[in-house]
């Protein structure tokens, strides 16, 4: 990508481009829901597929000119469900948030009882978080997970459920490095006839490429975001059991969205078409092994990972409880020397969430520019270094240099 027209036409806006590209080039990216996208997806998010309007769904529309634009949804939805396995998908939600609000109005009315991992322990913020449309308009459950292991503990839920009897479960999490037992899930909504809704936005890449296991054969509707793991582009599907299917597209449209972004969707299909490659599978499963190794080689310089581990692609590090020093000092002191990250709470944090007492770590984007076990332990003793001459200016920026000058060494797709 070399934006020479956006050079010619608004240098201003050139040069912010150029400074980010930098950034990214000279940096660590350890945010676990961040990923750099091909530069085929980049071409299909800046074509000109944007320029149409297609309110509707292939074959049913509410603009003409839509045959074309038919043809790319099409290849998307075909591409996702062959991906995942799913019986229907509908690939126009345009983020995260909006697919989650069209489940709920989907399968519930507002009042109804919802069962969801709350926020503090490891979910998200629509699963039921009271600023969220989640919390005001829904009668939220949370559960959590266990005070010792920090781990989901399935019996718990099982009471709760047994007792509470909420119209949908939730499983799913954006800060939660463990695996979810989406059977049983599913046989505790049998249970009392709840309806099973899966939230795989930060795993659904792993899932895709084989490394975890799949809720989509046992629940009834399952999200993802596309941007994470995934490695499309900005944006969200919904799949769902063929029962649900005309539910859930009338909830997305005309439900809470208009029209869709057809060049994001085209992005999307390219995405899942490089998620169908055997390469994709040899990706995913890097991003694990660089998970533990990086928790691993934390954990042997004294930082205590929450639940002993991971799973995953992420881990949740007790920056305050190990060292002493808060998830916001920690955010800020590796934002300085070229480390991104994002502070987070720990489960049962005694802290506030503008302050909480951990940051939150994932491998997908320096995965994806081919670091492995090795490279794990570099950015574990850059981390380290950082946090602990985090008063001494001098010391910080020679681990800045040390950051650009290996981040250098692993090209970032898209740019030069
Ligand atoms: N903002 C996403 C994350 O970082 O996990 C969730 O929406």
């Amino acid at each position: 990508m070399n934006y020479s027209n956006i050079q010619k036409q608004d240098p201003v806006l050139y040069e912010i481009i150029k400074e980010e590209e930098k950034r990214q080039k000279q940096g660590l990216e350890l945010i676990a829901s961040e990923n750099y996208v091909s530069e085929a997806v980049l071409e299909a998010m800046g074509s000109i597929l944007t320029n149409k309007y297609s309110e509707g769904y292939p074959g049913k529309r509410y603009y003409g000119g839509n045959e074309i634009i038919d043809k790319a949804e099409t290849l998307a939805i075909d591409r996702a469900k062959e991906l995942f396995g799913a019986e229907h998908v509908n690939v126009q939600p345009l983020s995260g948030g909006p697919a989650n609000i069209a489940v709920y109005f989907a399968l519930l009315q507002p009042g109804d009882k919802v069962l969801g991992l709350s926020l503090d322990q490891g979910g998200h913020l629509t699963h039921g978080h009271p600023m969220n449309f989640s919390g005001k308009l829904f009668n939220i459950i949370p559960y959590t997970v266990n005070k010792e292991t920090e781990e989901v503990d399935m019996d718990e839920v099982e009471r709760i459920a047994l007792a509470e009897k909420p119209k949908m479960i939730i499983a799913g999490f954006s800060a939660y490095s463990r695996t979810l037992d989406w059977k049983r899930f599913k046989e505790i909504a049998d249970k009392i006839g709840a309806y099973t809704f899966a939230d795989i936005a930060h795993i659904s890449g792993l899932i895709a490429g084989k490394q975890l296991d799949s809720p989509v054969p046992y629940f009834d509707v399952v999200s993802t975001t596309t941007h994470k793991t995934l490695r499309g582009p900005r944006g969200a599907i919904i799949m769902c059991k063929e029962q649900f299917a005309s539910a859930i597209d009338k909830a997305v449209f005309p439900g809470v969205q208009g029209g869709p972004h057809d060049h994001i969707n085209a992005a999307k299909a390219i995405a899942f078409a490089e998620a169908l490659k055997p390469e994709y599978q040899t990706y995913t499963k890097q991003i694990i092994i660089n998970a533990k190794r990086l928790a691993a080689k934390l954990s042997e310089k004294g930082y205590r990972i929450v639940s002993g581990g991971t799973d995953n692609h992420l881990m949740l590090v007790d920056v305050f409880g190990s060292k002493g020093v808060t998830g916001k000092e920690a955010e800020k002191v590796l934002e300085q020397v070229g480390i991104s990250v994002n502070k987070n709470m720990v489960p049962y944090d005694q802290r506030k969430p503008m302050d909480p007492s951990g940051i939150r770590l994932g491998t997908p984007a320096l995965t994806t520019r081919g670091m492995q076990e090795v490279e794990m332990d570099v950015v574990a003793d850059l981390i380290d270094r950082a946090i602990a001459n985090r008063n001494d200016q001098a010391k910080l920026d020679e681990v800045k240099q040390a950051v650009i000058d290996f981040s250098l060494k692993f090209p970032v797709p898209g740019i030069a």
